[in-house]
């Protein structure tokens, strides 16, 4: 970027601007979408404001409750997930919320209902919280499916029916990438202005890249595919160089850097955790959409990860997403596996 021409930029392109002109592309659309993605740009300011002021205002620490998945929650998660349901039922535009926070899925009171459906992850790598590392939202959008009474089955549908997906970064800058299905675009937050600034437009991941992140402390229960790949990442048999190996441990902030950087980024089923971590709906999905949108791949060890079709709205799937090339690379192995067995 050339910060001095910035310091002089007039005509700033911010991220309502961006989904207005978007829209005018729709001549039939009536501004539901961009009133709805004002009401999480909104969610994504408050926590972000929140997690700025998390050390001073003593929110670190635990809220003394577990979540779903049996983890401790934070007091931050507790708060971020109040401030997204209440700011998505209040925009009129949504008739069912999934949050990693919540055990139910919440179907909004009819008088106040409109035709999306927003799965997300309020807050992503809380564990991250207390050593202030970088943490974010996730979310991804649906279109209930008719207009009749929604039901569960409208959000589980495979990623591919997402209309948007992004998430917002809580790191040294405060950084929402979203994708309406017509590539990536990274704004970044002006605290200044309180605007999120079109300063990432259209992200192509590098189409084969020098980074390889995944938790390998896990490596003794990986599958022979994983271990196969981490293995040509560290000692590569085609004279090519090794790959650096990067794992932040909070997804928002290692996908962030796949996508910018290129590289791999692995979440797989071990023996312990047969279908991985992370979730399919709020962490899975949207991520795999932007990494597709952005040019690359994304893959569960077994299929297209947007191919996947949810039978339970907390459900985990293995993950390994990034560029183009290196998740060729190891949906070969996963290929020549299957052909041994
Ligand atoms: P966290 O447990 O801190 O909330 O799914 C949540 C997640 O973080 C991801 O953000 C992250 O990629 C992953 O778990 C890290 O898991 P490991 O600690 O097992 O590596």
């Amino acid at each position: 970027m050339d910060h001095a021409a910035d310091a002089h930029r007039t005509d700033l392109m911010t991220i309502t601007r961006y989904v207005l002109n978007e829209q005018s592309k729709y001549p039939e659309s009536r501004g539901d979408f961009t009133i709805l993605l004002n009401h999480i740009v909104l969610g994504c300011k408050f926590v972000c404001s929140a997690v700025n002021k998390a050390g001073l205002a003593k929110l670190i620490g635990l809220a003394g409750e577990t979540n779903v998945q049996g983890e401790e929650q934070k007091k931050l998660d507790v708060l971020s997930n109040e401030v997204f349901i209440k700011s998505l039922v209040s925009s009129g535009r949504t008739c069912i919320l999934v949050s990693e926070e919540d055990e139910e899925a919440t179907f909004v009171e009819p008088s106040k209902r409109g035709k999306y459906c927003v799965v997300f992850d309020p807050l992503d790598g809380s564990s991250n919280i207390d050593c202030a590392v970088s943490i974010g939202t996730i979310f991804g959008i649906y279109m209930v499916k008719d207009s009749h009474e929604p039901t569960l089955d409208d959000v589980l549908q495979p990623g591919k029916h997402m209309l948007a997906a992004g998430y917002c970064m809580y790191g040294s800058s405060c950084t929402l990438v979203l994708s309406t299905g017509e590539g990536v675009h990274g704004f970044t937050l002006d605290p200044s202005l309180g605007e999120f600034i079109l300063t990432h437009p259209d992200i192509k991941i590098p189409k084969k890249g020098k980074i390889y992140s995944v938790n390998e402390g896990n490596a003794k229960n990986w599958d022979g595919p994983t271990a196969k790949y981490v293995e040509k990442c560290k000692f590569p048999k085609d004279g090519s160089s090794s790959k650096s190996l990067r794992y932040i441990g909070s997804m928002v902030a290692d996908v962030h850097r796949t996508l910018l950087y290129g590289g791999i980024f692995l979440y797989p089923a071990d023996k312990k955790s047969p279908n991985g971590k992370l979730r399919v709906l709020y962490e899975v999905f949207p991520m795999s959409f932007l990494t597709e949108q952005a040019g690359g791949q994304a893959f569960t060890g077994k299929q297209r990860a947007l191919d996947l079709v949810p039978t339970k709205i907390h459900e985990r799937s293995p993950i390994f997403l990034g560029s183009y090339d290196d998740v060729e690379e190891i949906k070969a192995l996963y290929a020549a596996e299957g052909k041994k067995e």
